[in-house]
């Protein structure tokens, strides 16, 4: 820990990241020393390989702008390098590092064969116009297209990036290399996509959701959920829990958040479903179109509930939110949001023997689907929505199977952040033992 610390100065998430793993591996270790004697642990730090690339392109007036873009190829034990793309004004190379990190081990999780990279860019997309995303978008790939490919890095969305930038990234990939191929997933449905791939991170969330709440005999049922983002993976949430019968009565930005008591369902939703997705609009909007309460610069883990899934970024509930949370009765907290959890909330929540899902194992859904998308690019064949949702629910109850086994094996209970770090390592380590020193 002390080597990546000091060999990757000033980049504190991907620190965190990697210092959660290595904390859950002490056990499997003493086990397995061959995993240090063979250098699994030094590698398994160390990116393959980094990408940093200039994104120049020309703004609706007529003025040249930079951004700057990355690409990290983590880890190509298991196969080709999968992870999403971020564009957010936050992203530098650490935020990609810590997520190309993170992807490794939730890959593994899935049980397909995916390796673990990320990607993005500082390109703010708010407020900026579709001929603007599309040129950004351009310019992004007529670089990135080199790094890829179907057999070699697979990229999809992430904060930022969903169908309409997958479109762009995915025509101009084609206009260059000449060749219509799985290069990219999260695809429209006419053109390569897999149904239910939208759907996939939500639904996997309350699926994952479901089989920790049905270890302690509950389910969602009557319950009370709040949650941070509203992009992606928050809105089709919301969808899963009316459907499983509990209610979700926050959303959330950096500004503050809504507390809509009623839960979020019917117009609300069908609203709330484009309001970041396609427009990039702030919270607010939704609290003024229904005449709800806005609650300015507060976060929405103040409001009593039964089950709290972060869905928005890194780090945004911190142990003072964790506190809260616990003493106004929260049972079960689950990552939707890769490490939206600070270290310190982790740990409490695990102390309080609350029930806690780590993002790499709840989230897996998203990537899983990824997975499939490719499998049938590979078939040139497409599932039905309910063959691709029974696969996915198959594939987070194996996770969830899959990381309380490793728990328990290495004597650490119902603890899933462990478990789900070893489950997702052993496969990783043990490819990357199989193959000598690469
Ligand atoms: O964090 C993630 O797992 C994603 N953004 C999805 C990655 C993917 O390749 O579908």
């Amino acid at each position: 820990m002390e080597r990546v610390v000091k060999r990757n100065p000033g980049e504190p998430e991907f620190h965190q990241a990697v210092h959660e793993v290595l904390e859950s591996l002490r056990p499997v270790i003493a086990k397995h020393p061959e995993y240090v004697t063979s250098g699994v642990l030094e590698r398994i730090v160390e990116p393959e390989r980094q990408v940093i690339f200039r994104v120049p392109w020309v703004n609706d007036a007529g003025e040249m702008v930079v951004n700057r873009g990355f690409r990290v190829q983590f880890n190509s034990a298991i196969g080709p390098y999968k992870g999403g793309l971020r564009f957010h004004p936050s992203v530098y190379l650490g935020i990609i590092k810590f997520l190309g990190f993170e992807q490794i081990f939730k890959n593994s999780l899935t049980g397909l064969p995916m390796g673990g990279g990320k990607g993005g860019s500082d390109f703010d997309p708010r407020g900026k116009s579709e001929g603007e995303i599309m040129r950004f978008c351009q310019s992004f790939m007529t670089e990135l297209y080199r790094h890829i490919g179907p057999d070699t890095d697979v990229p999809a969305g992430d904060i930022g990036v969903g169908g309409r930038e997958i479109g762009y990234l995915f025509g101009q990939y084609k206009r260059i290399v000449n060749a219509f191929e799985g290069v990219l997933t999260g695809k429209g449905i006419s053109w390569g996509g897999s149904l239910a791939r939208p759907e996939a991170t939500g639904y996997g969330t309350a699926y994952f959701a479901e089989e920790m709440l049905a270890s302690r005999g509950e389910s969602f049922e009557g319950k009370t959920v709040t949650i941070s983002g509203y992009g992606n993976v928050g809105t089709y949430l919301i969808e899963k829990v009316n459907q499983l019968g509990g209610k979700v009565v926050t959303i959330a930005d950096e500004y503050g958040y809504v507390y809509d008591p009623d839960g979020i369902k019917d117009e609300k939703l069908n609203f709330l479903m484009d309001l970041w997705t396609v427009y990039r609009r702030p919270a607010q909007d939704y609290a003024r179109e229904f005449g709800l309460q806005w609650v300015e610069g507060r976060s929405p883990w103040e409001v009593p509930c039964d089950i709290a899934v972060p869905t928005a970024t890194q780090n945004e509930l911190s142990l003072a939110d964790a506190q809260r949370l616990v003493s106004n009765g929260c049972i079960c907290v689950a990552e939707g949001a890769n490490m939206p959890c600070t270290a310190d909330a982790v740990n409490y929540f695990l102390e309080k023997s609350v029930l806690f899902g780590p993002a790499k194992a709840v989230n897996a859904g998203g990537v899983a689907v990824s997975g499939l998308e490719m499998s049938q690019n590979s078939m040139r064949f497409a599932w039905t929505f309910a063959e691709v949702d029974e696969r996915l629910k198959g594939i987070m109850k194996d996770i969830y199977r899959k990381s309380s086994e490793a728990a328990k094996e290495y004597g650490l209970g119902e603890n899933l952040v462990a478990g789900a770090n070893i489950a997702g390592f052993i496969k990783v380590a043990d490819a990357m033992m199989a193959q000598g020193v690469v």
